[in-house]
Protein backbone atom coordinates (compact mmCIF):
# COMPACT_ATOMS: atom_id res chain seq x y z
CA UNK A 1 0.00 0.00 0.00
CA UNK A 2 1.42 3.54 -0.40
CA UNK A 3 1.09 6.41 1.71
CA UNK A 4 -2.03 7.67 -0.33
CA UNK A 5 -3.89 5.08 1.23
CA UNK A 6 -3.65 6.19 4.51
CA UNK A 7 -3.10 10.04 3.85
CA UNK A 8 -6.21 12.61 3.37
CA UNK A 9 -6.06 16.01 2.24
CA UNK A 10 -8.55 18.63 2.85
CA UNK A 11 -9.70 20.15 -0.49
CA UNK A 12 -8.21 23.73 0.62
CA UNK A 13 -4.99 21.70 1.56
CA UNK A 14 -5.04 19.38 -1.39
CA UNK A 15 -5.40 22.77 -3.53
CA UNK A 16 -2.87 24.70 -1.65
CA UNK A 17 -0.43 21.81 -2.06
CA UNK A 18 -1.19 21.95 -6.21
CA UNK A 19 -0.79 25.59 -6.47
CA UNK A 20 2.00 25.84 -3.90
CA UNK A 21 0.84 28.23 -0.96
CA UNK A 22 2.50 27.96 1.97
CA UNK A 23 1.01 24.95 4.38
CA UNK A 24 1.31 25.00 8.49
CA UNK A 25 0.17 22.20 10.04
CA UNK A 26 -1.70 22.08 13.90
CA UNK A 27 -1.47 19.51 16.02
CA UNK A 28 -4.97 17.69 17.85
CA UNK A 29 -3.87 16.91 20.97
CA UNK A 30 -4.39 20.49 22.34
CA UNK A 31 -8.21 20.56 21.01
CA UNK A 32 -9.26 16.62 22.31
CA UNK A 33 -7.01 17.16 25.40
CA UNK A 34 -5.76 20.22 25.81
CA UNK A 35 -8.75 22.27 25.94
CA UNK A 36 -12.32 22.17 26.91
CA UNK A 37 -15.32 22.19 24.58
CA UNK A 38 -16.30 24.76 23.39
CA UNK A 39 -12.91 26.85 23.81
CA UNK A 40 -11.17 23.72 21.94
CA UNK A 41 -13.03 24.59 19.22
CA UNK A 42 -13.41 28.00 18.71
CA UNK A 43 -9.70 28.34 19.28
CA UNK A 44 -8.94 25.96 16.53
CA UNK A 45 -11.39 27.90 14.28
CA UNK A 46 -9.46 31.22 15.16
CA UNK A 47 -6.37 29.59 14.67
CA UNK A 48 -6.92 28.40 11.64
CA UNK A 49 -8.92 31.96 10.17
CA UNK A 50 -5.16 33.60 11.64
CA UNK A 51 -3.12 31.66 9.46
CA UNK A 52 -5.47 32.29 6.17
CA UNK A 53 -5.29 35.94 6.74
CA UNK A 54 -1.51 35.97 7.17
CA UNK A 55 -1.66 34.25 3.29
CA UNK A 56 -0.92 30.09 4.42
CA UNK A 57 -3.56 27.60 4.60
CA UNK A 58 -3.58 25.99 7.68
CA UNK A 59 -3.34 21.46 8.31
CA UNK A 60 -4.91 20.78 11.43
CA UNK A 61 -3.99 16.94 11.68
CA UNK A 62 -6.02 14.20 13.34
CA UNK A 63 -6.57 10.70 12.76
CA UNK A 64 -9.99 9.78 11.72
CA UNK A 65 -11.37 6.33 10.44
CA UNK A 66 -7.93 4.71 9.87
CA UNK A 67 -6.93 7.99 7.54
CA UNK A 68 -4.19 10.70 8.60
CA UNK A 69 -6.45 13.88 7.98
CA UNK A 70 -4.25 16.58 6.93
CA UNK A 71 -6.64 19.23 7.07
CA UNK A 72 -10.27 18.93 8.73
CA UNK A 73 -13.60 20.14 7.65
CA UNK A 74 -16.08 21.43 10.27
CA UNK A 75 -17.45 18.68 10.68
CA UNK A 76 -14.42 16.68 11.48
CA UNK A 77 -13.13 19.30 13.94
CA UNK A 78 -16.66 19.06 15.81
CA UNK A 79 -16.56 15.79 16.21
CA UNK A 80 -12.42 15.73 17.93
CA UNK A 81 -13.31 18.62 20.39
CA UNK A 82 -16.91 17.19 21.64
CA UNK A 83 -15.67 12.95 21.59
CA UNK A 84 -14.54 11.93 24.95
CA UNK A 85 -12.61 9.02 23.60
CA UNK A 86 -10.49 10.04 21.43
CA UNK A 87 -6.71 8.65 22.09
CA UNK A 88 -3.82 10.58 22.46
CA UNK A 89 -1.63 9.57 19.33
CA UNK A 90 2.20 10.30 19.47
CA UNK A 91 4.93 7.92 17.54
CA UNK A 92 3.89 4.84 19.58
CA UNK A 93 0.44 4.69 19.15
CA UNK A 94 0.10 5.55 15.47
CA UNK A 95 0.29 2.14 13.86
CA UNK A 96 -2.23 0.72 16.11
CA UNK A 97 -4.61 3.19 16.21
CA UNK A 98 -4.50 3.98 12.38
CA UNK A 99 -5.02 0.65 12.03
CA UNK A 100 -8.11 -0.32 14.18
CA UNK A 101 -9.23 2.89 12.99
CA UNK A 102 -9.74 4.85 16.27
CA UNK A 103 -9.92 8.21 16.37
CA UNK A 104 -6.75 10.06 17.68
CA UNK A 105 -4.93 13.57 18.08
CA UNK A 106 -1.89 13.60 17.24
CA UNK A 107 0.93 14.79 19.59
CA UNK A 108 3.86 17.31 18.71
CA UNK A 109 5.59 14.55 17.93
CA UNK A 110 2.76 12.28 15.31
CA UNK A 111 2.00 15.64 14.15
CA UNK A 112 5.66 16.23 13.15
CA UNK A 113 5.25 12.72 11.78
CA UNK A 114 2.39 13.49 10.11
CA UNK A 115 3.07 17.20 8.54
CA UNK A 116 6.47 15.56 7.23
CA UNK A 117 4.69 12.83 5.18
CA UNK A 118 2.35 16.09 3.81
CA UNK A 119 5.30 17.90 2.77
CA UNK A 120 4.83 20.39 5.55
CA UNK A 121 7.32 22.53 6.95
CA UNK A 122 6.03 24.61 9.30
CA UNK A 123 3.94 23.52 12.35
CA UNK A 124 2.49 26.01 14.98
CA UNK A 125 1.28 24.32 18.48
CA UNK A 126 1.07 25.69 22.13
CA UNK A 127 3.97 24.38 24.15
CA UNK A 128 6.25 21.28 23.24
CA UNK A 129 6.63 18.44 25.80
CA UNK A 130 9.83 17.27 27.34
CA UNK A 131 11.72 15.68 30.23
CA UNK A 132 9.35 15.72 33.35
CA UNK A 133 10.69 16.67 36.45
CA UNK A 134 12.84 13.80 37.46
CA UNK A 135 13.20 12.79 34.43
CA UNK A 136 16.84 11.23 34.83
CA UNK A 137 15.34 8.59 36.98
CA UNK A 138 11.86 8.12 35.83
CA UNK A 139 12.83 8.05 32.05
CA UNK A 140 9.90 10.19 31.37
CA UNK A 141 10.84 12.07 28.24
CA UNK A 142 8.47 13.34 25.88
CA UNK A 143 8.73 11.27 22.14
CA UNK A 144 8.18 14.91 20.97
CA UNK A 145 12.37 15.90 21.56
CA UNK A 146 13.39 12.43 19.96
CA UNK A 147 11.12 13.55 16.90
CA UNK A 148 12.56 17.25 16.99
CA UNK A 149 16.21 15.05 16.66
CA UNK A 150 14.76 13.79 13.83
CA UNK A 151 12.03 14.82 11.41
CA UNK A 152 12.40 17.89 9.50
CA UNK A 153 9.42 19.83 10.56
CA UNK A 154 9.69 23.29 12.38
CA UNK A 155 7.55 23.99 15.80
CA UNK A 156 6.80 26.99 16.96
CA UNK A 157 5.38 27.06 20.04
CA UNK A 158 5.81 29.55 23.24
CA UNK A 159 8.52 27.53 24.93
CA UNK A 160 7.56 24.75 27.46
CA UNK A 161 5.34 24.41 30.70
CA UNK A 162 7.45 24.34 33.82
CA UNK A 163 5.71 21.07 34.65
CA UNK A 164 8.52 19.95 32.93
CA UNK A 165 11.94 20.26 33.72
CA UNK A 166 12.97 22.87 31.22
CA UNK A 167 16.80 22.93 31.74
CA UNK A 168 17.01 19.59 31.00
CA UNK A 169 14.61 19.57 28.08
CA UNK A 170 17.17 22.28 26.85
CA UNK A 171 19.72 19.95 27.64
CA UNK A 172 18.48 17.18 25.76
CA UNK A 173 17.47 19.56 22.40
CA UNK A 174 21.17 20.39 22.60
CA UNK A 175 22.74 17.15 22.80
CA UNK A 176 20.52 16.29 19.86
CA UNK A 177 21.28 19.08 18.05
CA UNK A 178 18.03 21.06 17.81
CA UNK A 179 18.92 24.79 17.12
CA UNK A 180 16.42 26.20 20.06
CA UNK A 181 15.82 30.01 18.36
CA UNK A 182 13.68 32.89 20.73
CA UNK A 183 11.31 35.14 18.70
CA UNK A 184 12.06 38.33 19.50
CA UNK A 185 13.85 37.19 22.94
CA UNK A 186 16.80 35.92 24.23
CA UNK A 187 14.72 34.46 26.31
CA UNK A 188 13.47 30.50 26.10
CA UNK A 189 9.11 31.08 27.23
CA UNK A 190 7.81 28.79 29.82
CA UNK A 191 4.30 29.11 28.08
CA UNK A 192 2.22 30.77 30.95
CA UNK A 193 5.08 33.52 30.94
CA UNK A 194 7.60 35.39 29.34
CA UNK A 195 10.85 33.63 31.37
CA UNK A 196 11.72 30.40 32.50
CA UNK A 197 15.32 31.98 33.38
CA UNK A 198 16.96 30.04 30.31
CA UNK A 199 18.12 31.13 27.41
CA UNK A 200 18.01 30.28 22.98
CA UNK A 201 20.48 29.61 21.12
CA UNK A 202 19.75 32.79 18.80
CA UNK A 203 17.40 35.27 19.30
CA UNK A 204 16.27 35.94 15.56
CA UNK A 205 14.41 39.67 15.13
CA UNK A 206 12.23 38.27 12.11
CA UNK A 207 10.60 35.32 10.58
CA UNK A 208 12.70 36.01 7.76
CA UNK A 209 15.55 35.41 9.99
CA UNK A 210 13.89 32.03 10.84
CA UNK A 211 13.09 31.08 7.28
CA UNK A 212 16.77 31.41 6.62
CA UNK A 213 17.75 29.69 9.01
CA UNK A 214 15.86 26.75 8.41
CA UNK A 215 16.74 27.01 4.75
CA UNK A 216 20.62 26.29 5.69
CA UNK A 217 19.36 23.53 7.83
CA UNK A 218 17.97 22.03 5.16
CA UNK A 219 19.91 22.57 2.76
CA UNK A 220 22.98 20.87 4.42
CA UNK A 221 20.89 17.86 5.01
CA UNK A 222 20.97 18.75 8.84
CA UNK A 223 17.59 16.31 9.58
CA UNK A 224 15.66 17.09 12.39
CA UNK A 225 13.84 20.14 13.73
CA UNK A 226 13.70 23.34 14.92
CA UNK A 227 12.46 25.00 17.77
CA UNK A 228 10.90 28.44 17.91
CA UNK A 229 10.27 29.68 20.79
CA UNK A 230 7.69 32.99 20.89
CA UNK A 231 6.47 34.12 24.18
CA UNK A 232 3.10 34.69 25.42
CA UNK A 233 1.84 38.38 24.70
CA UNK A 234 2.58 39.92 27.72
CA UNK A 235 -0.78 41.20 28.87
CA UNK A 236 -2.15 37.65 28.74
CA UNK A 237 0.53 36.09 31.08
CA UNK A 238 -0.23 34.80 34.33
CA UNK A 239 1.33 35.81 37.72
CA UNK A 240 4.54 33.61 37.84
CA UNK A 241 3.84 33.31 41.69
CA UNK A 242 0.03 32.13 41.26
CA UNK A 243 1.11 29.28 38.07
CA UNK A 244 3.98 28.03 40.22
CA UNK A 245 1.49 27.66 43.30
CA UNK A 246 -0.69 25.66 41.01
CA UNK A 247 2.09 23.57 38.76
CA UNK A 248 3.50 22.44 42.42
CA UNK A 249 0.08 20.93 43.71
CA UNK A 250 -0.48 19.39 40.38
CA UNK A 251 3.09 17.65 40.48
CA UNK A 252 2.30 16.71 43.90
CA UNK A 253 -0.85 15.43 43.26
CA UNK A 254 0.24 13.22 40.04
CA UNK A 255 2.91 11.53 42.51
CA UNK A 256 -0.28 10.86 45.14
CA UNK A 257 -1.97 9.14 42.51
CA UNK A 258 0.81 7.35 40.45
CA UNK A 259 0.03 8.62 37.45
CA UNK A 260 2.53 7.46 35.02
CA UNK A 261 3.46 7.11 30.73
CA UNK A 262 1.26 8.77 28.63
CA UNK A 263 -1.73 10.42 31.17
CA UNK A 264 0.85 12.23 33.00
CA UNK A 265 0.97 15.20 30.86
CA UNK A 266 -2.39 15.41 30.27
CA UNK A 267 -3.26 14.84 34.10
CA UNK A 268 -0.82 17.89 34.80
CA UNK A 269 -2.89 20.02 32.57
CA UNK A 270 -6.14 19.31 33.38
CA UNK A 271 -5.16 19.72 36.95
CA UNK A 272 -4.21 23.49 36.24
CA UNK A 273 -6.67 24.14 34.18
CA UNK A 274 -9.46 23.60 37.48
CA UNK A 275 -7.03 24.96 39.98
CA UNK A 276 -6.84 28.69 38.04
CA UNK A 277 -10.23 28.93 37.67
CA UNK A 278 -9.76 28.75 33.91
CA UNK A 279 -7.35 31.82 33.80
CA UNK A 280 -4.95 29.15 32.19
CA UNK A 281 -7.33 28.36 29.20
CA UNK A 282 -7.18 32.17 28.38
CA UNK A 283 -3.65 33.01 28.40
CA UNK A 284 -3.29 29.30 26.44
CA UNK A 285 -5.45 30.63 23.67
CA UNK A 286 -3.81 33.88 23.50
CA UNK A 287 -0.35 32.37 23.01
CA UNK A 288 -1.80 29.21 20.34
CA UNK A 289 -3.28 32.56 18.52
CA UNK A 290 -0.14 34.61 18.82
CA UNK A 291 2.34 31.62 17.58
CA UNK A 292 -0.29 30.76 14.60
CA UNK A 293 0.84 34.52 13.25
CA UNK A 294 4.36 34.12 13.81
CA UNK A 295 3.88 30.05 12.08
CA UNK A 296 2.45 31.56 9.22
CA UNK A 297 4.66 34.35 8.36
CA UNK A 298 7.66 31.65 8.83
CA UNK A 299 5.35 29.55 6.70
CA UNK A 300 5.43 32.32 3.80
CA UNK A 301 8.91 33.62 4.04
CA UNK A 302 10.18 29.97 3.37
CA UNK A 303 8.12 29.69 0.77
CA UNK A 304 9.82 32.37 -1.12
CA UNK A 305 13.29 30.87 -0.08
N1 LIG B 1 2.25 20.63 26.58
C1 LIG B 1 1.35 21.59 26.66
N2 LIG B 1 0.11 21.39 26.11
C2 LIG B 1 -0.19 20.25 25.44
C3 LIG B 1 0.81 19.25 25.34
C4 LIG B 1 2.01 19.48 25.92
O1 LIG B 1 1.62 22.64 27.23
O2 LIG B 1 -1.32 20.10 24.94
C5 LIG B 1 0.53 18.00 24.57
C6 LIG B 1 1.19 18.11 23.18
O3 LIG B 1 0.39 17.43 22.24
C7 LIG B 1 2.50 17.38 23.39
C8 LIG B 1 2.07 16.27 24.34
O4 LIG B 1 3.06 16.88 22.20
O5 LIG B 1 1.16 16.89 25.22
C9 LIG B 1 3.24 15.68 25.08
O6 LIG B 1 2.82 14.56 25.80
P1 LIG B 1 3.89 13.57 26.46
O7 LIG B 1 4.53 14.36 27.57
O8 LIG B 1 3.10 12.41 26.95
O9 LIG B 1 4.84 13.21 25.37
MN1 LIG C 1 5.83 10.86 29.06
Amino acid sequence: MSLTNYLVYSPEVEEAKKVGTPIVALESTIIAHGMPYPQNIETATKVEEIIREKGAVPATIAIIDGKIKVGLTSDELTLLGRASDVEKVSRRDLSAVLAMKRMGATTVAATMICAELAGIKIFVTGGIGGVHRGGQETMDVSADLQELAKTNVAVVCAGAKSILDIELTLEYLETYGVPVIGYQTDEFPAFYTQSSGFGVDVAAKSAEEIADMLKVKWDLNLSGGMVIGNPVPSGDEMDPILIKGIIDEALEAAKKEKISGKGTTPFLLDRLKNKSNGATLKTNISLVENNARVGADIAVALQNK
